[in-house]
């Protein structure tokens, strides 16, 4: 496909011009997706989530600054740090803890756990565990839209956001994805959710040139930005113009979207590899405190009062998915374990008893 030439519409709002509503709105979703955390990480303590599990803790002005800067029906697509995502865009916090805890009312039916929020109604393609892998579909999310809108005649015109980490960008996949995405002229934003770190690497050994990470995206003659990622207005104010142009001229997009995890890696991680007083660095200017402090102190539209209510509320939303959680079954192995697993399910497929203990694999 040839790049399309025509603009078709403009939008350059400003957090400023959005209304208390919607900056409320986006504190009680960062504010959500903290307190989920929390509750994640006991409930993993106390064994009632299983598997590789990684808190989102500090990247929330991440996700929710750049879900916001789009419409629902345009594709998403992440790593397996995506517990933020997947509640930014949507997903109910019974349906998100549900799947960590492996059961049947689970956002996967319990069978993607923590790594692999999938939600179709809303447009999130993943949650994916392979560092890098989902960056070619990033770009086959947005060549499928594109396909639908110009050659087909039966969509919109869409963006699709991919997020990767810092340690995605030195992936094969990741410069394949990109060169297409330029070539194509595809409609897909990769935003590296630069949080310094990859497991316990720093990105400057990890990664050539890692102060100018844009010039990556700027060699494939992709339009690209650095953005702090640690105040979602500021993320909304920088992401937002380049989302609009992204989708008005069907063209692919990179960021280097500056953040911080205050978790370790996954939750076994002893992080020697930092100091507590950069940890401590970082909190100072917390994403969520800061937005509230704006909305406290200079748009004076939400009180003391009004943000522990707000608080409270979720805490109880959280905990009640968390009761939810413990209280469903888990997927039936004979009718479920299966299912949906395979696009071209085999003949052999039916679980045996073997395939049922773990003993065997079905495949193989
Ligand atoms: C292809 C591949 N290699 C190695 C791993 C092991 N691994 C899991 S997470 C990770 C680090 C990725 O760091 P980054 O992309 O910065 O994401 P972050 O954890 O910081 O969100 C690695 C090496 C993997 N899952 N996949
Ligand atoms: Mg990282």
């Amino acid at each position: 496909m040839t790049p399309a030439t025509t603009k078709t519409t403009k939008n350059d709002r400003r957090s400023d011009d959005l209304s208390n509503e919607t900056l409320i709105g986006w504190l009680r979703d960062m504010q959500l997706i903290r307190e989920f955390e929390s509750r994640t990480m006991q409930a993993y303590q106390q064994a009632k989530i299983g598997g590789f599990c990684h808190i989102y803790s500090g990247q929330e002005a991440c996700a929710v600054g750049t879900i916001n800067s789009v419409e629902k029906s345009d594709p998403v697509v992440t790593a397996y740090r995506d517990h933020g995502h997947a509640l930014a865009r949507g997903m109910s916090a019974e349906a998100c803890m549900a799947e960590m805890f492996g059961k049947i009312t689970g956002c996967a039916k319990g069978k993607g756990g923590s790594m692999h929020m999938f939600d179709r109604p809303n447009n999130l393609y993943g949650g994916h565990g392979i560092v890098g892998a989902q960056t070619p579909l990033g770009a086959g999310l947005a060549f499928g839209a594109r396909y639908e809108w110009e050659v087909l005649g039966t969509g919109t015109k869409k963006v699709c956001l991919c997020y990767l980490g810092d340690g995605a960008i030195d992936q094969g996949a990741f410069h394949e994805a990109l060169n297409l995405a330029a070539l194509y002229s595809l409609p897909v934003i990769y935003i590296i959710e630069n949080n310094g770190y990859s497991m316990g690497t720093a990105i400057h050994r990890h990664t050539a040139n890692a102060d100018n990470l844009i010039a990556r995206g700027k060699s494939y003659g992709i339009e690209s930005i650095e953005i702090d990622g640690f105040d979602v207005r500021n993320v909304y104010d920088a992401f937002k113009p380049l989302a609009d142009d992204c989708r008005d001229m069907q063209r692919p997009g990179f960021v280097d979207l500056k953040t911080y995890r205050y978790q370790g890696h996954s939750m076994s991680d002893p992080q020697k590899y930092r100091t507590k007083d950069e940890v401590a660095d970082w909190k100072s200017r917390d994403p969520i405190a800061s937005l509230l402090h704006h909305l406290m102190n200079e748009r004076e539209c939400i009180s003391e009062d009004a943000w522990s209510t707000m608080e409270d509320e979720i805490k109880t939303v959280v905990r009640e998915a968390v009761e939810a959680a413990e209280a469903a079954p888990i997927p039936d192995v004979d009718t479920e374990l299966a299912s949906d697993v395979y696009a071209l399910p085999m003949d052999n497929l039916s679980p045996s008893e073997d395939y049922k203990h773990g003993l065997k694999n079905p495949l193989m």
